[in-house]
């Protein structure tokens, strides 16, 4: 399997709920290096721009509202499928149906304050990890 990088968030509710620890030791006991981190509060903009593939989905305004409500993580994560290896490490994105063990399941409270996000494919996670680091932090 290829090295690759996707684009990981802790998201305004477990930042808010202090859960930043938490889910950085489980990005280190499932060997992700980390290759870029810094904490930032969006704007309702830049959350917006950030989900625009979603612009149309009954849930944006609220999303974006929710994104740009508190301090965020980011994170480039580098492994061998990074994308599809974060994905699993976060569970569905309704805790209520993400599997035990994954960090939406112990940690979500709902559809939307979910804790995490991840890049779901190689294209979007270039996008992804572009919007929020340049290229001399992600050397
Ligand atoms: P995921 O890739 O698991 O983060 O999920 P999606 O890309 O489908 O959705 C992005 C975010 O929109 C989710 F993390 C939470 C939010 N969302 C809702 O608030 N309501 C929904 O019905 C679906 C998604």
């Amino acid at each position: 399997m290829a090295i690759e990088r996707t684009l990981a968030i802790i998201k305004p509710d477990a930042v808010g709920r202090g859960l930043s620890g938490e889910i950085l030791k489980r990005i280190h006991e499932a060997k992700f290096l980390i290759v870029a981190i810094k904490s930032v509060r969006l704007t309702k903009s830049e959350a917006e721009g950030f989900y625009a593939v979603h612009r149309e989905r009954p849930f944006f305004k609220d999303l974006t509202e929710f994104m740009s409500s508190g301090k965020v993580v980011v994170m480039a994560l580098e492994a061998e499928g990074a994308i599809a290896r974060w994905r699993e490490a976060m569970g569905a994105t309704d805790p209520a149906k993400a599997a035990p063990g994954t960090i939406r399941n112990a940690l979500g409270a709902s559809i939307q304050n979910n804790c995490t996000h991840g890049s779901d494919a190689a294209e979007t996670a270039r996008f992804e990890i572009g919007y929020f680091f340049s290229g001399l932090e992600l050397i």
